[in-house]
């Protein structure tokens, strides 16, 4: 057994650093902290590691980013070892890369599987995190690392009836790992959101009918999919260093591997000629997959930029879908484009085109309740189903974090500290949490960047921090309330000259009835992100209040 893995049964055990989550920030937190030869230990709630690529098991399950930008970079080694199999993988092989990457540095003895914390409570005398697991374990650390994930706690609507359903219900963020047969059953989809574009193309293929319920229609865009070329998997490897600086740089964290030769967009869209726009999106449809929030410098700004996009994409999805009626459905008219995340997809919109499927427009008739027999919609109609599919998203950002009962200073909850709208210093802290540190959190770049990257320069800020701590004899930072005034003051400005807050979207915290209104993710880029972050933390840690325990300051 290792020196740290926890014991098992009510004893406490004492760490210098306890983190949560075995997903991709957590598990690069956990190495930084024993190559820096801390008392770690990860506590995850799955029985695996993968976070989002251990729950998000439905079919089509896929990153929507190319693997050789969506993988770790810390080592060169592990980047040049690893052969992936597609331009994107699926959960899968994510998952197996998640295994490997934990046995390869030694992780697995120091994580505690089926280990989830419901409760931290800060001791102000001591300056610890006093942690609860759901089966009543306790655990006493110095630093509390929360990598729990930006899209991890499922929504779940309180649609009228749920429980009357006789059939199989299921979330896609918590898909059994058994599976679900759906080979010749009659299958609901609730929501058209990115998790939905993978898997109804999926599930059409087996079920004996599919019917989809629409709320809001997204704009996806071919993935274009494919076996990867060991030819342009081995050039990209010869090139990984200058690809991670190009991916840093840029303002969403990737640049899409064919525009490594152009990665920055140059260009505002309404300062070139409607020909030369055309030629850039015919130019990014054809390469496939996300690579639109780099087309041009002002698509995130301006109104009319941002419809040359959309109108663009509009005219693609009509091209797709054969009956013009269902087609009109399906194209969005009343928000910007890239301000809901755009999706990638395979198929999709030609899955309508499948007599087994039926789209259901719920702005035209909504569901009225669940059955037994399934979803009764407001024009009477029963639509019958053996399964039913929630793919209803999450309570991003926040809600793996205040669903744990998380108090700081003064017995506060972090429910409370968040109930007038977010409040945190760069994603990182909140004041009166002191050594409670998020990675990926709500306030930082996160979702609208590379979260792996991210995560890779938070557990460098963080492994600093604590460094910095132990030099002066110090054991406690948290941001002042100045600092966090004005980071969220700072992030509110960046938003508000962007056209996200146009749109009711779960960046903005309006997928969750009742979740305060605020832009939940940085949108400045990662350079003014590190920027702020170092600056936090020059001169001595100038953002912050430091300080020492009072029981050892007495003793
Ligand atoms: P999303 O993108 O939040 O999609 C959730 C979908 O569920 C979306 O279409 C919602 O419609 C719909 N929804 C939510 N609540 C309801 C109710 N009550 N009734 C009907 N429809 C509803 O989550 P995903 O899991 O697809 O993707 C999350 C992220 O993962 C994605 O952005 C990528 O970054 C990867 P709405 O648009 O709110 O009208």
């Amino acid at each position: 057994m290792a020196d740290d893995q926890m014991p098992r049964g009510s004893q406490c055990r004492e760490l210098e650093m306890a983190i949560v989550g075995a997903g991709f920030a957590g598990l690069q937190m956990l190495h930084r902290a024993l190559q820096s030869g801390r008392k770690a230990v990860l506590f995850e709630a799955g029985s695996g590691v993968g976070g989002t690529w251990y729950w998000n098991r439905y079919p089509g399950a896929r990153v929507d980013l190319e693997s050789l930008e969506y993988s770790l970079s810390f080592s060169k080694e592990l980047e040049q070892d690893w052969e992936w199999s597609e331009r994107y993988a699926g959960q899968a092989e994510l998952e197996r890369y998640l295994d490997h990457v934990t046995d390869r540095f030694g992780l697995r003895p120091h994580i505690r599987f089926d280990a989830r914390i419901v409760a931290a409570h800060f001791d102000e005398q001591h300056h610890h995190w006093d942690l609860r697991t759901q089966s009543g374990e306790h655990i006493r650390a110095k630093y509390c690392v929360m990598a729990t994930g930006l899209l991890s706690a499922p929504n779940r609507p309180d649609i009228a009836g749920r429980d009357d359903f006789n059939g199989v219900q299921v979330q896609t963020g918590l898909w059994p790992k058994q599976g679900v047969a759906l080979e010749g059953r009659r299958v609901c989809v609730i929501g058209t959101g990115s998790s939905a574009v993978q898997c109804i193309p999926e599930i059409a293929k087996l079920a004996s009918h599919l019917t989809v319920f629409q709320r809001t229609p997204v704009f996806a865009i071919p993935a274009h999919n494919r076996p990867m070329d060991p030819a342009e998997q081995a050039s990209i490897k010869a090139e990984y260093a200058r690809l991670r600086e190009l991916e840093m740089q840029s303002l969403a964290g990737f640049i899409s591997l064919k525009f490594m030769a152009d990665p920055h967009p140059k260009n505002a869209a309404m300062k070139v000629s409607a020909e030369e726009r055309k030629a850039e999106y015919d130019r990014r449809w054809a390469a496939g997959g996300l690579s639109f929030y780099n087309a041009f410098t002002d698509l995130l700004m301006s109104k009319e930029a941002n419809d040359s996009l959309a109108d663009y994409v509009r005219d693609r999805i009509r091209e797709r879908v054969k009956d013009p009626v269902i087609a009109e459905k399906l194209v969005p008219k009343d928000y910007a484009i890239l301000t809901k995340r755009l999706c990638a997809d395979t198929g999709y919109y030609e899955t309508y085109n499948r007599d087994n499927v039926t789209l259901v427009d719920l702005r035209e008739t909504a569901i009225v309740r669940i059955e037994a027999d399934g979803i009764r919609t407001a024009d009477g109609r029963l639509h019958a189903c053996d399964v039913l599919v929630w793919a209803t998203g999450f309570d991003a950002m926040t809600g793996a974090l205040d669903r744990i009962d998380i108090r700081g200073r003064d017995n506060r909850s972090i429910r409370d500290h968040w109930a007038g709208g977010l409040r945190t210093f760069a994603g990182l802290m909140c004041a009166g949490f002191p050594n409670m540190i998020f990675m990926n959190g709500p306030g930082s770049p996160s979702a609208f960047f590379a979260p792996i990257q991210l995560a890779e320069y938070q557990a460098d800020w963080i492994e600093r921090a604590v460094d910095a701590l132990a030099a002066r004899g110090l054991d406690c930072i948290e941001p002042t309330d100045e600092a966090e005034e004005e980071w969220v003051a700072h992030a509110d400005a960046v938003a508000a000259h962007t056209l996200l807050p146009s749109t009711r979207s779960w960046y903005m915290g309006d997928n969750i009835p009742g979740k305060p209104r605020r832009i939940l993710i940085y949108l400045g880029g990662f350079p003014a992100y590190r920027d702020a972050c170092e600056n936090g933390a020059a001169n001595g840690y100038q953002k912050f209040r430091l300080g020492r325990a009072p029981a050892s300051a007495g003793a």
